[in-house]
């Protein structure tokens, strides 16, 4: 284990002469249009970085996969990595056909021959693979509520790699890393996995890490998919970029991974290892609650603290990678250096800004000292996250039909463009229906539609610094949710539940609706015969009944300043 195997290993890819013929030939395919998730695993599969897996796993390699962790031949692996598609496009497929795979401006790069087609039990995986079937765990959510409900396995034969346009010079394959390792005489090297900016602890880290197992470094951060609300890579990359100038020189190197994290806290650890000894890493820092993905639903941890490393010390013989244990740095005063937690000198004084406290400082624009972060970083990080008083952000109403969303939503329009400051613009949900969903009717199907429309257009809003105000009805939990992850990638979602009861909604009955719901005229009515889903944590929750509008667009005005997001 100690010296490294930087022979390349096997990648998916056919020629170039026979990249260009089969490329032809696929164009009379059928094809499947891959998401952004399976556009990273596809990249992964066909480089070598998901090494020993050829293609989308077969049922039985799923299935073992998710019971014990390994392929049916007895390799290590896992996670599942499977092609999940539409109902309606799996109909027409069947163990034999090939299907050509294409990005998302419909670049053909790979033919999936299909070998397996099978619904999957997800409630089972995500037991398994997550440790419970929790939709508070970001992959759980995914698997439920984004991905298909039928997946396709079997080999894949790669035509090309996915076009990257951004960072192109510090993205390498597999076999590019280990060839660069192979150039530069390095024999040991120990990697560090991050979804996070670098602060002034993790390169005492990192440094440490390489000088205690005598190796060179690799800072091998993800820019697939990582957790939702995360720094955007690109600000990360720039961030990055400036503290790999701390590093001693020729010690230490960076590249970029195309990876899609799954937040899988010890299986993924695993998972980690073995993608980085398929890039000729020998060792891997693993740290404190490795690709934690946060709370579940009751308030508690998925994983313990430590079951990543326990998990990875378990299989670290068969992953082949050395695992280097995280230490929690932490700044002490009177020496002006860091020390590991549990070699702080006694007496001494410690300083430490959580992940929490920093996201805070940079949102209210507050101080951040020199000692916790590098100035180029802090810079970075407030040139993409201004103070929230100047960031774009969402109200996003939501309440049965005739409970006073559209009438508040108006006022808090009215409201906001008197303060001034950002463009302001109003998603209600009848006007919605009118200009951007007028062919959608009221199924489960087309709410969903209709409801993602709007998160659309109100994630550029937010994206481009203005304030969206949405009012439609969105009755489901799981809707508004994938709404709000849109929307969080670029600023603040705040939740408003206008809880008028449906007695009192039915009463006033502005347009007549529910007694048309009643007697049968209007089919799936929300509240009468279509479910409304209340919100379990919505930011605000205003009652109409019996309170004026003026008032309530005034609660919905205190929580904006509570929350830093409008100055008084
Ligand atoms: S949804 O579920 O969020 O897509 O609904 P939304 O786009 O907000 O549209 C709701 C308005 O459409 C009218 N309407 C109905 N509502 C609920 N269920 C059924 N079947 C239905 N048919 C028509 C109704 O006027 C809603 O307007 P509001 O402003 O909510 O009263």
């Amino acid at each position: 284990m100690s010296l490294p195997n930087l022979a390349p290993i096997p990648e998916l890819y056919v020629s170039h002469e026979s990249a260009q013929k089969l490329k032809i030939e696929a164009g009379n395919l059928v094809s499947w249009d891959l998401t952004p998730r399976q556009i990273c695993d596809l990249e992964l599969l066909m480089n070598g970085g998901f090494n020993p897996l050829k293609g989308f796993l077969s049922e039985e390699d799923y299935n073992c996969v998710v019971e014990d962790m390994r392929l049916a031949d007895g390799s290590l692996w896992p996670m599942p990595i499977t092609l999940d598609v539409s109902e309606k496009f799996a109909e027409g497929i069947a163990p034999g056909t090939d299907i050509a795979l294409r990005d998302q401006e419909g670049v053909i790069l790979a033919i999936l021959s299909v070998t397996d087609k099978w619904v999957p039990n997800k409630a089972r995986e995500a037991e398994k693979v997550f440790g419970a079937d929790d939709l508070a765990h970001p992959a759980v959510n995914y698997l439920h509520n984004v991905a298909g409900p039928v997946y396709l396995g079997g080999p894949i034969t790669g035509i090309q790699q996915p076009v990257h346009y951004d960072f192109k010079a510090r993205r390498d394959t597999p076999n590019e890393l280990r060839a660069y390792f192979r150039k530069l005489g390095w024999q040991k090297i120990v990697a560090f996995q991050t979804r996070n900016p670098l602060h002034r602890a993790h390169q005492e880290l990192t440094f440490r890490a390489a000088r205690e197992a005598q190796a060179n470094l690799l800072i091998h951060p993800v820019v697939g998919m990582t957790k939702p609300g995360d720094v955007d890579h690109f600000t990360r990359v720039r961030c990055y970029e400036a503290v790999l100038d701390k590093y001693p020189q020729s010690t230490t190197t960076m590249s970029l991974l195309n990876l899609a994290m799954r937040m899988a806290g010890p299986r993924e650890a695993v998972w980690h290892g073995l993608i980085r000894r398929n890039h000729g890493v020998t060792h891997f820092i693993v740290g404190r609650d490795h690709a934690g993905p946060g709370k579940n639903s009751a308030g508690k941890d998925f994983y313990g603290p430590y079951d990543a490393q326990e998990l990875f010390k378990k299989y670290e013989e068969e992953i082949g990678v050395v695992m280097v244990d995280f230490k929690h740095m932490v700044y002490v005063q009177e020496k002006a250096q860091y020390y590991p937690a549990n070699e702080v000198p006694e007496g001494c004084t410690v300083l430490d800004i959580s992940g929490t406290e920093l996201r805070r400082r940079l949102r209210e624009g507050l101080d951040i000292p020199e000692w916790f972060s590098f100035p180029e970083v802090v810079t970075e990080l407030r040139r993409t996250s201004p103070p929230r008083a100047k960031q774009g952000f969402t109200v996003f109403f939501t309440g049965l039909s005739g409970s006073g969303k559209s009438t508040i939503a108006n006022a808090l329009m009215v409201k906001l463009m008197e303060m001034g400051g950002r463009p302001v613009t109003l998603l209600d949900g009848d006007v919605v229906r009118k200009h951007l969903s007028s062919e959608l009717g009221f199924s489960k199907e087309h709410r969903d539609i209709n409801i993602k429309r709007i998160g659309y257009v109100a994630s550029e809003i937010t994206k481009n610094g203005g304030i969206a105000i949405c009012a439609p009805i969105a009755p489901y939990t799981a809707t508004r949710r994938a709404v709000r992850e849109m929307i969080e990638a670029y600023g603040a979602f705040v939740e408003v539940h206008v809880a008028t009861s449906i007695e009192e909604c039915e009463a006033r009955d502005r347009k007549g609706l529910y007694k048309l719901a009643r007697e049968g005229k209007i089919k799936e009515f929300t509240g009468i015969s279509d479910p409304y889903e209340e919100p379990a944590t919505p930011e605000l929750r205003v009652d109409t009944a019996g309170v004026d509008v003026d008032h309530c667009a005034h609660q919905v005005i205190l929580k904006l300043e509570s929350m830093g997001l409008i100055k008084a």
